[in-house]
């Protein structure tokens, strides 16, 4: 087992890092920008190191002064969270040429899915379902044509390097293959320096479920069951639910036999996260998989009861899992509250917190690094805390998180708090009828202002 773990991240997750070493052991070392020195994963771990200026470019993101401080402080592994460096596979090989383990995924692995294109391949050739679409990159406008023509329309174009929804178009008709074919490469160019692009059948209204799973170094791959994340604004995922709404005990199981494929097909080690686009017919195609722990990993961790942050460290370290799948007992329900104005476009909301009072009681659970005097940097994101309430069924779960946000007092900033409290309310959400179209459709503010 490892000695001392450093942290390469920041906020909560830094902290909920640090909990999981102290209680199995582990020394942390935490790492930090010069806006984050009064942070309590500074003041948390055993020992901090300051890794420069506030900006995440200079600070976060440079690897060199993050191997130097896991150097000096003799740290045996690294622990990146997730964002910054935790799915950077020049970073995850550094870390394996300096002898220090990344408590992620191995260089290969994050290349081989950070590329769209080559991961469904990788995919499909190892039986996992995936969109109808083109055999590889689009060669020219021509063949984008005559792939949309054999798949029928409507069709998406996405960007190999993307992710998250950048480069990616929906199209209608050729008029607007064509248009996307300049637009969407051009987009692609610029936010990544890869403009090769793909094309799939567009799946109408779909609901975004992933599938946790684990790997460990022997070989054996097991699932934790899902989670929906279906409620989405511009790709940044509102509120996650497991189990969810839309699952059966059958589509479970087909959905995480493919997941336990997908994780084999690549020998996946760590804790990973297979995301899948489910269809009105229940359908599934594999979309993209991450390989970092996730924000979202806590509500997994409340309805399977287990440490999801101790298993990665485990498995990084060589200890097998016990290779059992998981069904979710009860249900758990996470809203992300962020320093963010809902009503005005979600436009971030930094700066000093100056009243701190957190719900609390049966079923509660919140990861914050955030206390009443914090000042929120405008440098980083958003995310005040992770409000996540667990009960025996959903209806539960929901009374209790609009119980929980009326309690939650947060002054000082503009937050999210608000919307939550709407949702909780809309009988679409109640009923579980949640597709990724949801928040497009939804005039949330029209709801808040009345
Ligand atoms: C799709 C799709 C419909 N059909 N692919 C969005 C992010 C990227 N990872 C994949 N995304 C989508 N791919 C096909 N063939 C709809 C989306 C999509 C979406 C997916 C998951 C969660 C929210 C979303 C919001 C808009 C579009």
């Amino acid at each position: 087992m490892f000695n001392k773990i450093l942290i390469a991240n920041r906020g909560e997750i830094a902290l909920r890092i640090i909990r999981t070493c102290r209680e199995m052991g582990i020394k942390t070392v935490a790492v930090y920008s010069k806006a984050d020195a009064d942070s309590l994963h500074v003041r948390f771990a055993d020992e901090a190191v300051c890794i420069g200026p506030a900006s995440s470019s200079e600070s976060y993101l440079r690897i060199p002064n993050i191997i130097a401080a896991a150097e000096i402080t003799n740290s045996d592994a690294i622990h990146p969270g997730y964002g910054f460096l935790s799915e950077n596979a020049k970073f995850s090989k550094i870390c394996q040429e300096n002898g220090i383990k990344f408590i992620g995924a191995l260089p290969e692995q994050i290349e081989g899915m950070g590329d769209k294109s080559s991961a469904k391949k990788t995919m499909k050739d190892a039986g996992v379902p995936t969109i109808p679409g083109s055999e590889g990159l689009l060669e020219s406008l021509e063949d984008a044509i005559k792939v949309a023509k054999e798949i029928g329309y409507p069709v998406i174009m996405k960007a190999t390097a993307g992710g998250g929804g950048k480069g990616m178009r929906m199209c209608a008709n050729e008029e607007e293959v064509k248009i996307a074919w300049s637009s969407a490469r051009k987009e692609a160019l610029a936010a990544f320096g890869n403009d090769g692009m793909y094309m799939e059948k567009f799946i109408v209204e779909p609901r975004h479920i992933e599938i946790q799973i684990a790997g460990d170094q022997q070989g054996k791959v097991c699932h934790l069951s899902e989670r929906d994340c279906s409620v989405q604004r511009r790709h940044q995922k509102l509120v996650e639910e497991t189990p969810s709404p839309f699952m059966t005990k059958e589509l479970r199981k087909k959905m995480g036999d493919a997941a336990i494929k997908a994780g084999k097909a690549v020998r996946y080690e760590g804790v990973g996260t297979v995301e899948f686009l489910v269809d009105k017919d229940r359908n599934f195609y594999f979309m993209e998989m991450n390989t970092r722990i996730q924000v979202e990993h806590t509500i997994t961790e409340e309805v399977i009861n287990y440490d999801l942050i101790k298993e990665q460290i485990k498995i990084a370290s060589g200890i097998p899992i016990s290779g059992k799948n998981y069904e979710p007992v009860g249900h758990a329900i996470q809203c992300r509250i962020n320093a963010e104005d809902p009503l005005n476009d979600f436009r971030p909301s930094p700066g000093k917190i100056t009243e701190y009072h957190e719900p609390g009681g049966h079923g509660i659970r919140i990861d914050t690094h955030v206390y009443a005097g914090y000042v929120i940097p405008p440098f980083y994101d958003s995310m005040i805390s992770k409000l996540i309430t667990v009960a025996q069924t959903r209806e539960e779960a929901i009374t209790k998180m609009e119980r929980a946000l009326g309690e939650y007092i947060i002054e000082g900033v503009k937050t999210t708090i608000p919307f939550h409290q709407e949702l909780m309310k809309q009988p679409k959400f109640r009923d579980g009828k949640i597709t990724t179209k949801f928040l497009e459709e939804w005039d949330f503010k029209k709801d808040m202002m009345s």
